[in-house]
Formats: C-alpha cells, structure tokens, sequence
C-alpha cells in the first residue's frame, strides 16, 4: 500500500497544551507522524510519496473561503495587534448567550466564533501544514481514484474535530471529509466514512450531518464524559435528507475489546447495507490501553484484527490518519491495522 507523507507536517506544533490544571507538553506533536512513518518503512508497507500542492478549490469543497481566509491571516494579525506567541482562542459561547450568524469583527472575538476549544493553537506556519495535510489526503484519495485498491495517508495535523468554519481539537482542516468529497466529485454515488479514532468526530458529523451521499459511522467515548463533549449521542442520526445517515456508538469508560469489537461490528453492517462505492477511514488508534489521554482498553493486536474486518468491504478505500498519542506503540498499532488490511 502506498503512503502519502510529507515532513511538511512539521510546520505545525503548539508546543503546549493546558492538560487538568497544568501546561505540559502537547500531546498532538511532530514526533507522532515520525513514529508511524518510521514504521511503515520498517515493515516495508510500500512506498511513500510526497503529495503534490493542491489548490484552494478542493478544500474549498468543504470549508467556507471566510474561514480559510480567517485561517490563512489570522497569525499575521495576532501580530499586528502586537501580540507575542502563538494564536489562542480562550473564550466560547456559552448557552447563556445568543449564536451569531455572521463573524464578529474583534481579533478575539472571531478567534472565539472560528473554534470550538483550545486544544491547539495557530502558529505562524500553522495554516502551511494543515494545507499539505490536506494534500495529503486529496492524493491519497487520487491513488485511490486512479486503481489503488487502498491507500494510507499519513495526515498531521488529523482532522476529525474541524468543521465547515471552526477548528479545535488540534484539527484545523477537515481531511477525512475533504477526501470523502474528492471520491463524490470525482463520480462516486456514495462515500462511508468510518471513525475508529476514540474522540467524536465532531466535524466530520456537522460537515455532512443533513446529507444521504456520505454515511458516518463513530465510535467513541461517550460525550457525557469524553471530549468533545456535547455531540457524539446515538440519538444524532442526522437531519432531512441526512437522516439515519449519521451513526454514533458512544461507549462508556473503560470500555474493552469485546464492547467495542461489537459496536465496530453493528457499524460494519450498517455500512455494507448503505452500499458505498467508497470508504474513508478516520484512523486514530487512541483507542489503545495506553494512549495517555484515552479510556478504552484495546490492545495492539486487536488493531490487526480491525485491518482484517476492514479488508471484507469489497471497496476502494483511504485510510487517513487522526489520533494516537501513545508514542512508543503509535507505530505498531496504526500500522497493524493496515498490515491487517493487507494480509487479509
Ligand atoms: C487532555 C485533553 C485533550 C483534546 C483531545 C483531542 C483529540 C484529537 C483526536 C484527533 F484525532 F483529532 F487527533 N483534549 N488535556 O485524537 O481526536
Ligand atoms: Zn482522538
């Protein structure tokens, strides 16, 4: 299987995040790509490709231009402002309060309208990786179209959290939903997307919440508890032409194999009957006994086994990689699944 990579990805690092009380170290850092890509050469996956520079147009497909602009100029006017360090939101609306419908004009004020959370920040490369992220996952998607019968694009920053205009969740560009546009407008009927990652993928749902051309199917922490709190009920299952096209399988804490090998199972099924022409899967394996800032309890092995499953959908499928914060078994465990996929 080929993989799409770029070092590019180095263009974005927070450096810090703000973890129950104390600033630490983000756990969303540049040595995670390097780790899954240090592995899929030791296993000799195949080989790996630099993606090509994609235009506006394609992204364009799913953000808003106001937000990208917003994302492209936002850096260059946090300075402007006189304002050292890097671009952080820290304020949201609270239920209290009434929603805007258009931005606000104030630096803050829009900062706080474009984003959901503080997980990451923007710094002034920020924008120039989450574009090659997304080129990323457009040629990764273009491999695909062209006959590979799968795909794996190394994405950082992931993408799952972004929505038309917001960012949060360390996503800025939406590359998942990005890709599963590229397969609609590039003559596929109907595109799945399926989100192994252990956080909701807020974005991916309101990107496609009122549509039937793309099924999302989501395993999750339970929003009651888990980030990104709020959305991620089985009870979301999408609105007019979307509806009982959105799928959500929140799981509670401490949840093992077997709870979660059966949800994975429901959610397989219920994509086989959509009948898709295409699969887009959002591959974070924080799911994983270990991962730092997670509550489920799988095991490396038991990502082999979801490649294996993965592999039964007779379709063209892109893997893009979201989560995974265990560094010392992120490699093992994001590439077994694609090792599962292949030996299947
Ligand atoms: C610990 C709380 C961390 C943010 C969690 C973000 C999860 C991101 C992800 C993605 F795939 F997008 F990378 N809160 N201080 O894993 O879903
Ligand atoms: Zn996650």
């Amino acid at each position: 299987m080929k993989t799409f990579y770029t070092a590019d990805h180095h263009l974005h690092h927070s450096g810090m995040e703000l973890s129950f009380g104390r600033i630490v170290e983000t756990f969303e850092k540049p040595e995670r790509a390097e780790i899954v890509l240090r592995r899929v050469k030791e296993v000799g996956l195949g080989p790996v490709i630099e993606p090509p520079a994609y235009d506006r147009a394609a992204i364009e497909r799913v953000h808003t231009p106001d937000y990208l602009d917003f994302l492209q100029n936002v850096f260059a006017e946090w300075r402007a402002a006189g304002r050292d360090g890097e671009v952080w939101p820290y304020s949201w609306r609270h239920r209290s309060m009434p929603m805007l419908d258009a931005p606000p004009s104030g630096l803050d004020a829009r900062l706080s309208y474009y984003s959901f959370d503080m997980a990451g920040s923007i710094t002034e490369t920020t924008w120039q990786a989450a574009r090659r992220a997304a080129d990323t996952a457009l040629a990764g998607t273009d491999a695909v179209l062209s006959g590979e019968r799968a795909a794996f694009a190394l994405c950082r920053p992931p993408g799952h959290h972004a929505g038309r205009d917001f960012f949060g969740g360390y996503c800025y560009l939406n590359n998942a939903a990005i890709a599963a546009q590229r397969f609609l407008d590039n003559g596929h009927a109907r595109v799945a997307i399926f989100d192994v990652d252990y956080h909701h993928g807020n974005g991916t749902q309101e990107i496609f919440y009122d549509r039937d051309d793309v099924l999302l199917a989501s395993l999750h922490g339970d929003p009651d508890f888990e980030f990104p709190f709020h959305l991620g009920y089985a009870r979301e299952r999408g609105a007019g032409r979307g509806e009982g096209f959105n799928l959500n399988y929140p799981l509670p804490a401490g949840t093992g194999w077997l709870e979660w090998q059966a949800a994975f199972e429901d959610a397989h099924a219920r994509i086989g009957a959509y009948a898709p022409t295409a699969l887009v899967i959002s591959l974070g394996v924080d799911a994983f006994k270990e991962d730092p800032i997670s509550q489920f309890k799988l095991e490396s092995e038991h990502f082999l086994t979801i490649g294996r499953r993965i592999a039964d959908f007779a379709l063209p499928i892109l893997f893009v990689m979201e989560g995974g914060y265990a560094v010392d078994a992120l490699g093992i465990n994001a590439v077994n699944v694609l090792q599962g996929f292949e030996g299947a």
